[in-house]
């Protein structure tokens, strides 16, 4: 297996994927942001989050006036692509989970994009993980604790890097304070993608 760094119960696998699997799977993204166009989503109280956003899999993430929650349909309304195996593969070899996950999340990050400290919880089984995979530009990737506050520790995480939060880190916080702009080669304008894997029901 690939060289491992476990901090506050994430574990981390630097450089777990080479440019030419990256480069399948920005291929394969790209196909499923054509079916599935990523949107600019906007929390419950009605403020535009700077990442933009879509999915594949059975359900979606989706945040609007609503509410957060998973839908099997795009806010346009159509299904979702199904998970590239490309990314599938990744779930296969580092989750160490039983179950096949049922969504992937795709969030694109430009220049000036972040994401504030925040728990994964909208899932009904918190024995699976959450698989994050990283590509293009590096992010800097805060950790912190079940609850919120308390001792943090950050990692720029780079194109090929993967996060597994699992056990007691599953619903630990946890954010994006920033993007190195231009810190990546491979995607052609910049820009970071970052997808999490994740099983719904
Ligand atoms: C990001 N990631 O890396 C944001 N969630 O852009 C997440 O929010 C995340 O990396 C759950 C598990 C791993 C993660
Ligand atoms: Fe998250």
């Amino acid at each position: 297996m690939a060289k491992k760094i476990s901090t506050k119960g994430f574990e981390i696998y630097p450089g777990l994927l080479d440019r030419s699997t990256q480069e399948s799977m920005v291929t394969d993204l790209r196909k499923c942001l054509q079916q599935a166009p990523l949107f600019a989503p906007v929390t419950p109280s009605g403020k535009p989050m700077s990442v933009r956003m879509s999915a594949a899999g059975q359900f979606g993430w989706v945040t609007d006036r609503k509410g957060y929650r998973y839908e099997p349909q795009h806010p346009e309304g159509m299904n979702w692509p199904r998970i590239p195996e490309t990314v599938l593969s990744v779930w296969q070899a580092v989750s160490n989970c039983p179950r096949q996950p049922e969504c992937c999340l795709i969030n694109w990050y430009d220049d000036s994009a972040k994401m504030g400290m925040h728990q994964d919880k909208d899932e009904a089984d918190f024995s699976c993980p959450v698989v994050s995979i990283s590509l293009g530009d590096e992010g800097l990737f805060r950790m912190g604790n079940p609850e919120r506050g308390g001792k943090t520790e950050s990692l720029w995480l780079r194109s090929g890097d993967v996060v597994v939060m699992g056990g007691t880190a599953r619903l630990a916080y946890h954010g994006i304070d920033r993007i190195r702009t231009g810190s990546g080669t491979l995607l052609p304008k910049g820009g970071r993608i970052n997808l999490t894997l994740r099983v719904v029901t």
